[in-house]
């Protein structure tokens, strides 16, 4: 063995080896109970980032663990290709984004195997490839089929300027990023995917997730935002017309003083239509829409409105009331519309006092009056009054009587509300998976059939921002053939959202090279679910939800049995330097491929592993990184220096024929292999297991110094051993080249992992003898190591010794160790 610790060499070897002899090759024909790790794939963005150093390294360690741990592990990789940075690459440098994409890919792949991660590549896919993306094609048609996939107008952002449409993420501050033009909406006939059909057994089914974060389950179930109320439908005075409000709070109908509609609402328009005001109403509907919805419905946002002339009839008393449009109503909850009651809610009063609309309070506290006039809304609980029949009932009451009264009469009824919407999946770009749809005058829209996919990407596109979408520019691509009559027929020029491509990776990843179907049911079967899924927080929420929601999907279309796609969740902390997150803007980013030219992988993987637990923010520290780099040739010289010796012998130990010495080293060596063993596999303490390791290197050395040539030498090839097992999964080059070098030849990668012997751990034990004032009165039996103020306290707690001494002075303790303690009494 190399007395210095050369890694170039070893990591190119060991890669080279690995490859070779396809180590983390896996198939479904394995005895072995399965183990699914996944970790989130990345976008070919050009380079690794030090996050995803630290989430491949975390997910690698998982891997490598279960691996000697007996399962059959299929741990891949892959890439989610499409995306808006390959097009602006592409306006910006003239390079086709396919090109781009693919270079950064090659580039990224050579990074991931250069820090050594245990990946089959072999299941290796990229959503921009159109032997993937020919599945999710396919798989959108199915939703289509089911009717979860439909058109319909929704706004787009919009900017004048370029009269391009605007992916949220080219509205900077509300304005366009190219040109800075403040950024509007427009209506644009766009596909959607019907996940809110799946609402009530995605917030279910939640439940089932005890291995997903707390916080990460609270933001799914506030996302999917479920609300039960009720429906009142109001007429409109003088038309046949209606409007239906959505409340949490039918209590307070008799004190709705007027209603508001969303600016969106599909009767607003009819209802100003040749009004004295509907100019000034247009105007306004304008302005707001110009608005995103986070600004409108925020508390801090100014509520704006504006009456529309026309009345409506309150069904519980007759009463006429005005109605307006204000920006804090949306369109896409609950009905579009609402009753206005300023007495009980906080942002109708303020309203209500900025328009001068009536306040009629119809709930009061038990046992006292509400001033006169309101100054501010009364929103507790009380007993309803000025409400007709309803007077005098406790208002919780009130809520199911009142709903039970509007349902009897036609006009509502009890209501459940989700504040998920359907999912916006067209987008208007280029680099993604074109929509299999055709437009036929004759035949209307028609699905492209199964044997004609994938629908190719076309090249001769024109990527300048020229108002139209990209694919509208390819006549080879728009114009076509309808598969139905044969006539001429266009295609569809949006391409979907990149989330649905990675909604379904994870099943892909069991079955990649499948060319008749997106994955085959027993592979899926096989694999699914997940058992361990590791990635960003910023995921926590939509890739999740959609993910979730696919594997619903396709669990009822009887493609894949589990219902859920992944069993447990690890989210990792961000990676920060001097505080704040690393960011090319910021210009603290520190290049994985420099640590790794320097240090080498395992000193990077070791460091994002070790300076913080998983789940918490790392701090980036050079002297971090040094330390690391310093353990490894710690261990490194430990082993040089005993190879040869311990080469030569089996490490099998008799523990009857050990020393004290060795006995306190063994000690130390099972204890450390628990630690390690359960850090890992209870709560991810990566950082906590590296440090027992290194407290187990220390002892080795002392072991070293004070055994000298009395060494046990298979008491240290076992714990030498030990050592190479602990650290194979957190890094695995200089592992491997230790366990080869002590003479094992299979790969300490499919060794299995070591078992350690319980009564090794236990403390030895001495006795004590405890004297007072000269004679023995008790004994003490306490672990070898105990210090003198251990035993000290020991000695006077006993209850012998307290009965003895009870009323007396202690004139002094003397502790000889290992032997006895004397107290002195007076
Ligand atoms: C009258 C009322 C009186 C209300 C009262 C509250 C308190 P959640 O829990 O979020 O479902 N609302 C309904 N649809 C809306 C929309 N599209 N845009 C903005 N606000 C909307 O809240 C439901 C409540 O939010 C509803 O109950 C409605 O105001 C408002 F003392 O109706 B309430
Ligand atoms: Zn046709």
């Amino acid at each position: 063995m190399d007395e210095r610790y050369n890694f170039h060499a070893i990591e190119t070897k060991w890669q080279q080896t690995w490859s070779d002899d396809n180590l983390y090759q896996v198939d479904e024909s394995d005895d072995r109970k399965k183990y699914y790790c996944l970790v989130m794939f990345p976008y070919p963005s050009g380079r690794l980032h030090m996050g995803h150093v630290r989430n491949y390294s975390i997910g690698d360690v998982i891997a490598r663990f279960r691996r000697m741990q007996g399962y059959n592990v299929l741990h891949p990789m892959g890439w989610d290709s499409f995306g808006l940075p390959a097009e602006n690459a592409a306006i910006k440098n003239k390079i086709h984004p396919a090109s781009w994409t693919w270079d950064n890919i090659a580039y990224m792949r050579t990074q991931l195997q250069r820090m050594g991660l245990s990946y089959d590549w072999d299941r290796e896919v990229a959503t921009c490839h159109p032997d993937y993306y020919k599945w999710t094609q396919w798989l959108f048609l199915q939703f289509y089929e089911k009717g979860l996939a439909y058109k319909r107008k929704a706004a787009v952002n919009w900017c004048p300027s370029c009269a391009t449409v605007l992916a949220n993420e080219q509205v900077v501050n509300g304005a366009c990023e190219r040109c800075d033009t403040p950024v509007t909406t427009t209506d644009l006939a766009q596909w959607f995917l019907r996940i809110t059909d799946y609402a009530d057994r995605l917030l279910a089914d939640i439940d089932q997730l005890t291995g997903w974060p707390d916080k990460v389950k609270v933001m799914q179930k506030n996302w999917i935002g479920r609300s039960e109320g009720t429906e009142a439908t109001f007429g409109i005075d003088g038309t046949e017309e209606s409007v239906t409000v959505f409340t949490t709070r039918p209590d307070t109908i008799f004190g709705v003083t007027y209603l508001v509609l969303a600016p969106e609402h599909p009767l607003v328009d009819q209802l100003i239509a040749g009004t004295a005001q509907e100019e000034q109403v247009r105007q306004f509907i304008n302005e707001v829409r110009a608005e995103d919805e986070f600004t409108r419905t925020s508390d801090e946002a100014e509520k704006r409105g504006m009456e529309i002339g026309a009345y409506a009839i309150n069904p519980v008393n007759g009463k006429k009331v005005p109605i307006l449009i204000a920006n804090y109503v949306l369109g896409g909850y609950g009905t579009g519309a609402v009753m206005g009651v300023p007495a009980h809610d906080d942002r109708d009063f303020a309203f209500a006092t900025k328009y001068n609309l009536p306040i009629q309070p119809v709930i009061k506290p038990v046992d006292a009056e509400l001033p006169e006039p309101l100054t501010e809304a009364y929103i507790e609980d009380g007993v309803l009054f000025n409400s007709g029949d309803f007077d005098g009932l406790p208002n919780r009451e009130a809520i199911g009587k009142i709903t039970e009264y509007l349902a009897e009469k036609g006009q509502g009824g009890f209501k459940v509300n989700y504040r998920l919407r359907d999912w916006l999946i067209s987008r208007q770009r280029y680099w993604g998976t074109p929509i299999p749809i055709v437009y036929c005058d004759q035949c209307g829209t028609v699905p492209v059939p199964e044997e004609q996919l994938p629908v190719l990407l076309p090249e001769d596109v024109e990527f300048e921002p020229n108002g139209k979408s990209p694919l509208v520019t390819s006549e080879t691509f728009v114009n076509t053939t309808c598969p139905h009559c044969g006539g001429p027929a266009r295609r569809e020029t949006d391409t979907m959202d990149t989330f649905i491509d990675s909604s379904w990776y994870f099943l892909r990843y069991t079955d990649p090279k499948n060319a008749n179907g997106a994955f085959a049911k027993d592979r899926a079967d096989y694999w699914m679910p997940v058992d361990q899924y590791v990635g960003g927080v910023e995921h926590a929420i939509l890739h999740l939800l959609y993910s979730r929601f696919f594997q619903k999907v396709l669990s009822d279309m009887d493609m894949v049995a589990a219902t859920e796609p992944m069993r447990n969740l690890l989210t990792q902390g961000m990676v920060l330097k001097d505080g704040t997150k690393m960011s090319k803007s910021k210009g603290n980013i520190v290049d994985p491929d420099h640590i790794i030219e320097q240090y080498g992988a395992d000193t990077a993987r070791l460091f994002v592993l070790f300076a913080a637990p998983p789940e918490r923010d790392l701090e980036w520290s050079d002297a971090g990184v040094e330390g690391c780099y310093r353990f490894i040739n710690r261990v490194w010289r430990l082993v040089a220096d005993w190879v040869d010796d311990a080469a030569k012998v089996k490490a099998s130990v008799d523990p009857n024929a050990l020393n004290k010495l060795d006995r306190d080293l063994r000690r130390v060596a099972h204890l450390s292999l628990r630690k390690v063993t359960e850090e890992i596999s209870e709560r991810f303490g990566f950082n906590t297991a590296i440090s027992s390791i290194m407290e187990m290197v220390n002892a080795l050395y002392k072991y070293r110094d004070e055994a000298g040539d009395q060494a046990n030498l298979p008491l240290v090839k076992e714990c030498l051993q030990f050592l190479s097992l602990m650290l194979a999964p957190f890094v695995p080059h200089v592992a491997e080249e230790l366990w080869s070098a002590l003479g094992n030849s299979d790969s300490v990668h499919s060794a299995a992992w070591p078992q350690w012997d319980e009564a090794a751990t236990k403390a030895e034990e001495i006795t004590i003898v405890v004297q007072v004032n000269g004679k023995v009165r008790d004994r003490l039996v306490v672990p070898a190591e105990s210090s003198q103020e251990e035993i000290r306290a020991q000695a006077l707690a006993q209850d012998r010794v307290v009965e003895m001494i009870s009323g007396k002075d202690i004139v002094k303790v003397i502790v000889v160790p290992k032997k006895l303690v004397n107290i002195v009494v007076k």
